[in-house]
């Protein structure tokens, strides 16, 4: 990739246009290779930088989540509010004193319920294997802003 690059700089300077086009396109297609919905994930709530997802940053997350999202700010969300981070069905199973709502509480164990679901080897962090499963992205739906 570097090496590429630099072979293509060293050409004359009438191609150096069509070089400039063309490093540009490879760097956005190695780009987009490494760019996965999981890596962008851990870069933004990986706050330890060590390289996953641990249960403290996905409820520090999912905190900030609940206050950005209680738009009345009546500490709770309802289905409007939840925005479909949780389908009506995930948020019956989820509101456990039944208003129809999720109280910061109750969206922080679906927080926990799916952080469990979703840590195959039970090590209570997240890579990006483990984010990139059905599991991990349910998850990263309640963290994510
Ligand atoms: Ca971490
Ligand atoms: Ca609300
Ligand atoms: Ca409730």
């Amino acid at each position: 990739m570097a090496e590429q690059i630099r072979r293509i700089s060293c050409w004359p300077r009438d191609a150096g246009h069509f070089a400039m086009v063309v490093s540009v396109t490879l760097v956005s297609l190695f780009g987009l290779i490494i760019r996965s919905p999981a890596n962008d994930a851990i870069s933004a709530l990986d706050t330890d930088k060590d390289g996953t997802v641990d249960i403290e940053e996905a409820e520090t997350a999912a905190s900030q989540i609940f206050y950005l999202s209680d738009r009345d700010k009546d500490g709770t969300l309802d289905i409007n509010e939840l925005a479909g981070r949780l389908d009506a069905a995930a948020l019956k199973d989820r509101d456990a004193d039944n208003d129809g709502t999720l109280d910061h509480n109750e969206y922080a164990k679906a927080v926990t319920i799916q952080f469990k679901a979703a840590d195959l080897n039970g090590d209570s962090k997240l890579d990006s294997k483990e984010l990139n499963t059905p599991a991990g992205i349910a998850l990263l739906k309640l963290i994510e802003p």
